[in-house]
């Protein structure tokens, strides 16, 4: 990792967050007047990478198994404005800005709005929990997530009765990211309403205790564990709740092998590939990764499963 993190510097050299809050303003500001590539080359960027959250662990929601090191959860991503390999996010998102960063929140709600991210984050206690993360791939992570519910900032928008689903927009900005042809940015995801409501879909600010990284969808991401990881956007500029079912960048792509939907399920293959199980990504087996069943719904089939009674998964994949 060529990222520093805050726990690998010394207390020395720590400053309190709003001293280096202020810092990094008035570096962008300076760095905007120098012209960013200019300015970037200057001064340091990687001291302040990290902030420390205050959270709560939550008990409700750990998983005992293995979590996966940090430094594995931060180097094996899935970004593709950032290029489409595993270890392009890592290396290309170093020198993302992650502030300003505000929220669009837009569509069949009474408030429309844009929403500073600090007072975002300020808006309910943040917490800790362990949850599986499993991309469409078959490869899985066990990954300690800080945020809260998503169904907190919802509900302080007050979207109107026809509001059925819910866009998330990433960012997509030339001058920071790669953006590789063949897709059609920005990054678009989407749930039902219900599904956005759900407890366990967290609006996701952190991982590990600290501020996410870069390459992780920094500074704010949801996390929809029941689900392949690509319904997890990163990096969410704008959040539409509409009444049809929002187009999305993997479904629009090639929806025969992404559908709306894409819960965990192992009984429903991708054409190219059998979804019965996952390679688990952990501690214990870094060259080796041990391949473990698949969970219908990732495991968390106790809580959500019921979002679909009554619903054909096969057909709705
Ligand atoms: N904006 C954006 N969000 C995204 C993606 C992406 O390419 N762009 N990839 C998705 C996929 S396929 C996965 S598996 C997860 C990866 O999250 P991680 O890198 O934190 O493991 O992010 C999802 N969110
Ligand atoms: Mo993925």
């Amino acid at each position: 990792m060529l990222i520093r993190r805050a726990k690998e510097i010394a207390s020395s050299e720590i400053t309190p967050k709003e001293t280096l809050r202020a810092f990094q303003r008035s570096r962008r500001e300076l760095l905007a007047g120098l012209g960013a590539v200019a300015g970037a080359a200057l001064l340091p960027t990687e001291a302040w990478a990290f902030d420390k959250l205050n959270v709560t662990e939550n008990n409700k929601y750990v998983v005992n198994e293995t979590v996966t090191p940090q430094a594995k959860a931060q180097s094996y991503n899935n970004f593709y404005e950032f290029g489409t390999s595993k270890s392009d996010p890592a290396a290309n998102a170093k020198k993302f800005r992650t502030r300003p960063w505000t929220i669009r929140v837009e569509g069949l709600v009474k408030k429309p709005q844009t929403l500073d991210l600090d007072a975002v984050m300020k808006l309910r206690p943040m917490e800790q929990r362990v949850y599986r993360f499993r991309c469409v791939e078959a490869w899985s992570m066990v990954i300690p997530w800080d945020g809260y519910s998503l169904a907190e900032l919802v509900k302080t928008v007050e979207p109107l009765p026809s509001a059925k689903y819910v866009q998330f927009l990433s960012l997509a900005d030339r001058q920071e990211m790669q953006l590789p042809g063949g897709y059609d940015w920005p990054y678009s995801e989407g749930l039902r309403m219900d599904e956005a409501m759900h407890p366990l879909t967290l609006l996701t600010f952190g991982s590990y205790g600290e501020t996410l990284a870069n390459q992780q969808g920094a500074p704010v991401r949801v996390i929809v564990p029941w689900k392949y990881g690509f319904k997890s956007a990163k990096s969410i500029v704008k959040i539409r709740f509409t009444d049809k079912q929002p187009s999305t960048t993997w479904n629009d792509l090639a929806p025969q092998e992404y559908g709306f939907y894409s819960n965990v399920n192992p009984y429903v293959d991708h054409p190219r590939w059998s979804q019965a199980h996952e390679r688990r990504l952990d501690s214990s087996n870094s060259l080796f990764p041990r391949t473990i069943p698949t969970q219908p719904f990732n495991g968390y089939g106790n809580e959500v499963a019921g979002l679909y009674a009554g619903m054909d998964l096969k057909k709705y994949y």
